[in-house]
């Protein structure tokens, strides 16, 4: 019989803060710092920090769905894709106004630039879902995962909220074909 003792060091961090106590027996340490903020269960490379992803349901069943986040990077970095649990394909786009008109590209990569919070957000850069399943429903979260050229990945959940605003008011014989680039 063997027993592999692989946890030996699991405790060294533990007693850091013990050696921290002893300077500063005449007041207590009124350092007011409370925990940081960090994004519930986002899972990222060190320096990279993600924010409000979001998942809008299509206004009319079967059409693409959205996705939203924020995203910041310590280094300079390029997302080269975005998807979304339950969404069979995904694609980046951004919304431009040309000539006074409002059109959508896809883009294939977009850049990240040091200490820049770029937000993929209604009338920027925005994520496209097709062909969502039923796991994706509004009231409920969908993991968001990014990916980046170097292969590194970045993952949080992402809110699920119905279609809203000027979607919900379309009337039903509108024509969607010349609507499509309003949606994002
Ligand atoms: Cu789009």
């Amino acid at each position: 019989m063997r027993l592999n003792s692989t946890s030996a060091a699991l405790c060294a961090a533990a007693c850091m803060s013990l050696a921290l106590a002893a300077c500063n027996s005449g007041t207590p340490d009124a350092e007011p710092t409370e925990a940081v903020d960090v994004p519930v269960a986002a899972d990222a490379p060190a320096g990279v920090s993600l924010s409000n992803a979001e998942v809008r349901m299509p206004a009319v069943t079967g059409r693409p769905g959205a996705a939203y986040f924020s995203i910041s990077s310590q280094e300079p970095r390029k997302i080269v894709g975005v998807s979304v649990m339950g969404a069979a394909t995904s694609e980046m786009h951004e919304t431009s106004e040309t000539g006074g008109a409002m059109t959508m590209a896809k883009v294939d990569e977009v850049s990240l630039q040091p200490g820049e919070l770029l937000s993929f957000q209604p009338g920027g850069y925005h994520v496209m879902l097709f062909d969502m399943d039923a796991t994706i429903a509004p009231g409920g979260t969908a993991d968001l995962t990014i990916t980046f050229d170097n292969g590194d990945k970045a993952s949080i959940p992402a809110r699920v909220v119905g279609a809203g605003g000027m979607d919900a008011m379309m009337p039903e014989d509108h024509d969607m074909a010349d609507m499509e680039g309003m949606e994002h």
